[in-house]
Parts: structure tokens; C-alpha cells; sequence
């Protein structure tokens, strides 16, 4: 299981999150307020020194962050990047966690 730090309210969240969702990968997802300083806790900054959301913890505990990096993170999983539907697999979008 994956686990994404993310805030609702971003559009570079929302990537991540709907290209998780379309996948059907599994994950949990830890809501951050970003607009009220969550992302810049001594303990967020050691996930993300650059204080942003979304970051991905991913299977080995170690983090990523950028939101396109993520849903183009192929290496990370190459097992579960065999299930992304066809055309995006085709476009080099998919990846993922
Ligand atoms: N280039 C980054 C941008 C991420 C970003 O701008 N995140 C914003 C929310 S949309 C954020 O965490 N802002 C909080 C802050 O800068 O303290 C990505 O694509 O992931």
C-alpha cells in the first residue's frame, strides 16, 4: 500500500490522485493542509525539503515528490504499470507507484 500526502484542494494533487483512482491502485491517502502550514512541519520537510504536496511515500519508505514525476514513476513498479489501460501505457503517461 502506498501512501500519498496530498491536499484536496490542488490541482497537482488531484493528478495523482485521479490517475491512482482510474489505475485502481491502492493507496492511503493522508490529508495536509497546505494552506495552513502543514506542509512546512519539521516532519513534512523530511519527506519534502521543497514543502509541497503531493509526495508519495512509496514501497521501499522512501519519498517522491512533483506530481508528474509521480504518475511517471514506471521504474518504481513495473509490475503495476502493466496494468494501466492501453492507450495511456502507449502515451508514456502512466507508471506509477
Ligand atoms: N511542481 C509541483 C508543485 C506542487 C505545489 O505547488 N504544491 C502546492 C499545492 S498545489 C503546495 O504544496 N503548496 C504549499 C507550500 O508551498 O507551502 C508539483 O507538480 O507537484
Amino acid at each position: 500500500m502506498k501512501i500519498i500526502y496530498g491536499d484536496v484542494r490542488s490541482g497537482n494533487c488531484d493528478k495523482v490522485r485521479f490517475t491512482v483512482d482510474y489505475l485502481r491502485v491502492p493507496y492511503e491517502w493522508i490529508e495536509v493542509d497546505s494552506v495552513a502550514g502543514g506542509t512546512r512541519t519539521p516532519d513534512f520537510l523530511a519527506m519534502n525539503p521543497q514543502g509541497q504536496v503531493p509526495v508519495v511515500q512509496l514501497g521501499d519508505g522512501q519519498f517522491l515528490a512533483q506530481s508528474n514525476a509521480i504518475i511517471r514513476a514506471r521504474h518504481y513498479n513495473q509490475g503495476r504499470s502493466q496494468r494501466a489501460p492501453r492507450p495511456l501505457r502507449q502515451y508514456g503517461v502512466i507508471a506509477l507507484i
